[in-house]
């Protein structure tokens, strides 16, 4: 990804999308279409989602949420980690499993591990991972273990669907010395984004493509 990066799209191949919505998110000023999501996810409606996008010039990435949903032609490609879980299959179970059968096949260079972790227990992705709630001071432990130990490039602060707490975001923030915090959840206009864009380095909007498209471009400032 763009080392300058501050905002993403995030596309779920499992919604409908209508053409004009996608030309509009697509050709906007944001830094990079990411195409993730966690139900009814297949190849097929990836592989039907990238060809529309590519139409557009537009840096584009996959989140793997499965080992067989994995499509050719991506710019780069995230596998998500989940912290917060105490089954290890959603920290590197799966990820395991998908290095014993494709390893020999797969181009590293353009693959990060992109750890999450989840903070809004209502979300999907909170009850698909089996997530643990974590308290504040738990939550920066997490941010200095994956900033400071495993030095990984990003750290996703995930509150999906819901506004998440600005201040415990901004002392992950500052407290991050390697990694670049990415924080999604609850941007549905200017107001929201700007009142998260200085407290992580990118943010990430998805909902409000859906409901509204003209205000998930004002999320671009
Ligand atoms: C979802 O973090 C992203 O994985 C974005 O969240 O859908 O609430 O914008 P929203």
């Amino acid at each position: 990804m763009n080392q300058s990066a501050k905002h993403i799209f995030k596309l779920d191949p499992a919604k409908p999308v209508d053409d004009f919505t996608l030309e509009k998110i697509i050709t906007s000023k944001t830094d990079m279409i990411l195409v993730s999501g966690t139900d009814n996810v297949t190849e097929e409606n990836i592989s039907e989602l990238l060809d529309r996008i590519r139409r557009f010039n537009v840096f584009t990435a996959l989140e793997i949420s499965h080992p067989d949903a994995v499509v050719p032609g991506f710019n780069h490609y995230f596998i998500p980690t989940v912290i917060n879980t105490e089954n290890v299959t959603y920290t590197h179970g799966m990820l395991v499993d998908a290095l014993m059968e494709y390893h020999d096949f797969i181009d590293y260079s353009s693959i990060s591990l992109m750890p999450y972790i989840i903070m809004n227990e209502e979300c999907k992705a909170f009850k698909h991972a089996e997530c643990t709630s974590i308290g504040d001071e738990e939550f920066i432990a997490m941010i200095h273990m994956l900033d400071k130990l495993y030095k990984m490039d990003y750290i996703y602060i995930e509150y999906s669907g819901t506004f998440g707490d600005s201040a415990l975001v901004k002392e992950a923030y500052d407290a991050a010395e390697h990694s670049k915090i990415v924080y999604g959840g609850g941007i549905v206009s200017k107001d929201s984004a700007a009142a998260m864009k200085d407290k992580s380095d990118i943010i990430v909007v998805g909902n409000v493509i859906y409901d509204n498209v003209e205000q998930a471009l004002e999320t671009i400032i």
